[in-house]
């Protein structure tokens, strides 16, 4: 099903932050997961997703989110599911040793999470993608897990070179990534257009 309007929102609820697997929710709902790096707004793009800016808190010191944090989601249009807001990577202030085990805790998560059914991967406008980030988008691909681009942060950028960054993105990873603003209030429809095919369509949907 795919959606022209972002579906109604019944509930949206914190569920835990899980600092490993152990804690990770058991319930088997399908999750889709935002990833990126530390600072992009990946918590903005949720709180706006999900209509929701007291669910999701947004960092006041980037690179201190340890935990993956799991939202519950009810809307009449879909069967329940999890968003996980994950920790972000490569910011320079946590040290080397630090950011190896998140990226090991990430890649676990990632790889492992049997009910992860899509990726939202953000990219900062500003900065363009860099290494790290088609190195990660490469082995996605070799994973074979379902995954979006999306550019961050477009207010930042001028209208008129939306078009010429999508572009240098497509040069590198051969998708185009969506333009997305959470303060501009931007690509919201777009996003979820994108995300609700992994969905389940609700039973009784009308
Ligand atoms: N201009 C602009 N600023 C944004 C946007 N989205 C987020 N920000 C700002 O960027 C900063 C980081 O946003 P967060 O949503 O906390 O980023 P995050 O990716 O969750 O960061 P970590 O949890 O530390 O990994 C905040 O100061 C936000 O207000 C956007 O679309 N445009
Ligand atoms: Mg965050």
């Amino acid at each position: 099903m795919i959606l022209k309007t972002p579906p109604r929102i019944v509930k949206s609820s914190f569920v835990k932050g899980a600092t490993n697997k152990s804690h990770f929710p058991t319930e088997d709902l399908p999750e889709i997961a935002v990833a990126g790096r530390s600072n992009v707004g990946k918590s903005s793009l949720l709180r706006f997703l999900l209509n929701n800016r007291k669910l999701v808190r947004v960092s006041q010191t980037p690179g201190r989110t340890r935990e993956v944090n799991f939202f519950s989601i009810e809307t009449k249009e879909f069967q329940p599911f999890l968003m996980a807001d994950l920790p972000g990577y490569g910011y320079a202030k946590v040290p080397v040793s630090m950011r190896k085990e998140w990226g090991v805790y990430i890649t676990n998560y990632l790889y492992n999470r049997e009910q992860l059914k899509l990726v939202i991967l953000l990219v900062d406008a500003r900065r363009g993608i860099q290494d790290a980030e088609v190195s990660f988008v490469n082995w996605l691909k070799e994973i074979k897990q379902p995954f979006i681009v999306v550019l961050t942060k477009i207010d930042k950028l001028p209208k008129t070179k939306w078009g010429n960054e999508q572009k240098k993105v497509f040069n590198k990873i051969f998708i185009k990534p969506l333009v997305f603003s959470s303060i501009k209030k931007l690509g919201v429809n777009e996003l979820w257009q994108k995300i609700s095919p992994y969905l389940m369509p609700a039973e009784n949907n009308k």
